[in-house]
């Protein structure tokens, strides 16, 4: 079986990707969005239920940072939970029921081999451009959501450079073109990040706020509270840019902009004890309290929509 208190490498999830797809045939479809600027392949994993097909779907994306390792390992670990409990346990079995899940557990490969290699501490992805001295984009700056304004940089050395057009890193013009060609079925949107324990919604590239800015806050209310009675830890939740800071270009604006009204970021363990270095013994912990989060939020956009 699979070893989940450590870090997985690239190649290792891409192994894993392969063998789960193997051994859960009739749940499990891989598909292809496109390749990241080294050419690396950007696999989806689409998870559905036993069952006629559904018109409904969920999204989870992780890895968006290269040093945010237990956002992969989060993406794993919940397909992993999918696959074994379905048909287990009534909370997985009635979200899978209704909805099919698309997952991208990796999508800044280049960068996560980076941290692998050479600088852990490595954020962007790897792009590289003609006559600047500094290597990679944003990718969370990079998505046309109020585009390169306060809170990205135009400066191609700093680490929220925002790139030279929206979509101009292949990593996000592959999984916006995904969403773009899925956004009738797709209704609930999730960006898996690290560190600091938030539950995000939109805007943060405004401090204006979303339509639907209270039924947000009262399902980021409500995970937070069931972490906090069953984990006895702290989340803090709410807009981006009044919780965390303001920050354009960023993927869940963007989906919540294309039409996905229920999109959310969430910043994983911890507060900064460890911070990107979290311990591969706190995977599991991490990973439970994410996956009871992602859980409820699902069941309730799901009574919703
Ligand atoms: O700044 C970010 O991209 C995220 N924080 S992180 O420390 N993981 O880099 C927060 C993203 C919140 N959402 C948007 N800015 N749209
Ligand atoms: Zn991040």
């Amino acid at each position: 079986g699979m070893n989940h208190d450590k870090f997985y490498s690239l190649d290792e999830i891409y192994n894993w990707v392969n063998k789960t797809s193997e051994e859960y045939p009739d749940m499990v479809k891989v598909i292809l969005i496109g390749s990241s600027f080294e050419k690396r392949p950007l696999y989806v994993l689409k998870l559905s239920g036993k069952r006629p097909a559904v018109d409904k779907a969920m999204w989870m994306d992780c890895g968006i940072h290269a040093r945010e390792w237990i956002s992969p390992a989060f993406c794993l670990w919940f397909v992993r939970y999918v696959l074994m409990f379905y048909k287990q346990y009534v909370d997985i079995t009635s979200i899978m029921d209704k909805m099919d899940i698309y997952v991208l557990p990796v999508m800044n490969p280049d960068g996560y081999v980076y941290t692998w290699t050479t600088n852990r501490m490595w954020r962007k992805n790897r792009s590289v451009r003609e006559h600047s001295p500094c290597v990679g984009a944003d990718l969370n700056r990079n998505f046309d959501a109020n585009w390169c304004s306060e809170g990205a940089s135009s400066y191609a050395c700093s680490e929220i450079y925002c790139g030279q057009h929206p979509e101009s890193e292949p990593e996000v013009e592959a999984v916006a073109n995904f969403l773009r060609s899925h956004k009738d079925s797709v209704r609930l949107y999730l960006s898996m990040h690290s560190y600091s324990q938030m539950l995000l919604f939109p805007y943060s590239y405004t401090h204006e706020q979303a339509r639907n800015h209270a039924e947000l806050l009262a399902l980021v209310q409500e995970a937070a509270a069931k972490i906090r009675q069953f984990y006895r830890n702290q989340y803090r939740f709410g807009a981006g840019a009044k919780t965390i800071y303001l920050a354009p270009g960023g993927s869940d604006d963007w989906a919540y902009n294309l039409g996905i009204k229920y999109s959310f970021t969430f910043e994983l363990q911890d507060r900064g004890r460890y911070g990107f270095l979290l311990p591969p013994t706190l995977i599991p912990n991490a990973c439970n309290e994410a996956l009871l989060a992602v859980k409820i939020i699902a069941l309730r956009v799901l009574e919703k929509i």
